[in-house]
């Protein structure tokens, strides 16, 4: 995408996390503020995202309620299928669906619309967990470490919310911690020199914690309020990797034991329930604090949020729904459910 406002270099790795065309959820989500954005690149029509329903929970949904239906279990052994194969995960999908069924009895749905408005209720309750308050005011400087694997969108996403810190008056401070990949610091210096915000930086192959170190230091004397440290997402092993992290932790706990504040996961929504899996893993070695779910502009199945508060609670922060500044949402559960389940025509 040659986005006049996003710095990423492709890697032929990261190719196959290129864009694809909007889904219903980025259509709600994703509709660009930015006067950069060609028009070709606004959100997809109402016809393109009926032909995309086909495919989508709101063609499998309709598929579950056409004609004449019958609430039994049939039916609701249907809609626990739907959910699943939308990356809810089973035991979120089996949860939902026994509250749904509880409310359907309790509030008398007998209609397809009623019905699904029940079970968007509900995804809306069993997300409200993860939108929660966020203040990073009460620290200073507010210390992130973002984490994640590699093509996730870590980088882009630490700019993208170093933006919205900037645009609310707060000073940012970006650290260039991914010392393994020759591009990574140019990539973060570039975002950083476009949105005219200090980046602290060694250079390839420099020891990430020391880069930690050094910008905590400097955002100390410069009085910043958040300073965000962009990781690697790759080293030879992964045992190397999460080494490293969480001896970027310790170095920032030496110097003051509340640090990081944050350690941000970033997850690639496209990639399911691999994606639950990689929290997981970072989550046993670095203690993840919250999550922030990027490109469900693409293909990805929202339901991935459901299953990370099922399982873990942790504070969905933002969704990012397109490569762009402004293409990065604050997370509400009630936003999301209505975006994940469309109205039945
Ligand atoms: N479509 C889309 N692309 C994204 C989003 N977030 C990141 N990307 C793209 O994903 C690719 C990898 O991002 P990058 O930040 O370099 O990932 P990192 O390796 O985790 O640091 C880049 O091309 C980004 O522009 C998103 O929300 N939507
Ligand atoms: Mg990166």
């Amino acid at each position: 995408m040659s986005d006049s406002n996003s710095p990423n270099k492709q890697s032929a790795e990261d190719s196959a996390n290129q864009p694809q065309r909007k889904s219903g959820l980025s259509r709600f989500f994703g509709r660009r503020t930015d006067s950069t954005e060609p028009e070709a690149a606004s959100p997809a029509t109402v016809e393109d995202g009926l032909d995309k329903s086909r495919s989508s929970l709101l063609g499998k949904l309709g598929h579950v309620f056409k004609g004449s239906f019958d609430l039994d279990d049939d039916l609701f052994d249907d809609l626990e299928e739907v959910l699943i194969t939308s990356d809810i995960g089973v035991d979120a999908s089996l949860k939902l669906v026994e509250r749904l069924r509880e409310r359907v009895k309790s509030d008398k749905l007998q209609t397809a619309t009623e019905v699904v408005q029940g079970l968007r209720d509900e995804i809306e309750i069993m997300l409200k967990p993860a939108e929660q308050d966020w203040n990073v005011l009460h620290q200073r400087p507010y210390v992130m470490l973002m984490v994640g694997v590699n093509g996730v969108g870590k980088t882009t996403t630490t700019a993208k919310i170093a933006k919205q810190f900037q645009d609310q008056g707060k000073s940012v401070m970006l650290a260039a911690a991914d010392t393994f990949r020759a591009a990574a610091v140019e990539q973060l210096k570039e975002w950083g020199s476009r949105m005219d915000i200090p980046v602290v930086a060694q250079g390839h192959g420099a020891d990430a914690a020391a880069v930690a170190h050094d910008a905590l230091n400097s955002a100390i004397v410069k009085g910043a309020h958040v300073l965000m440290i962009d990781t690697a997402g790759r080293l030879h092993t992964q045992s190397d990797l999460m080494e490293q992290l969480q001896k970027i932790n310790r170095v920032l706990a030496n110097l003051d034991p509340s640090m990081p504040h944050e350690v941000m996961q970033i997850l690639d929504a496209g990639t399911g329930q691999n994606a639950l899996s990689q929290l997981d893993h970072f989550h046993k070695a670095v203690d993840v604090s919250s999550v922030c779910l990027t490109k469900l502009d693409g293909s990805a199945k929202g339901g991935l949020a459901i299953s990370i508060t099922q399982k873990y609670g942790l504070p969905i922060r933002y969704i990012g729904v397109g490569e762009g500044y402004n293409d990065l949402k604050r997370f509400e559960a009630k936003t999301f459910a209505e975006a994940l389940i469309p109205a039945l025509p």
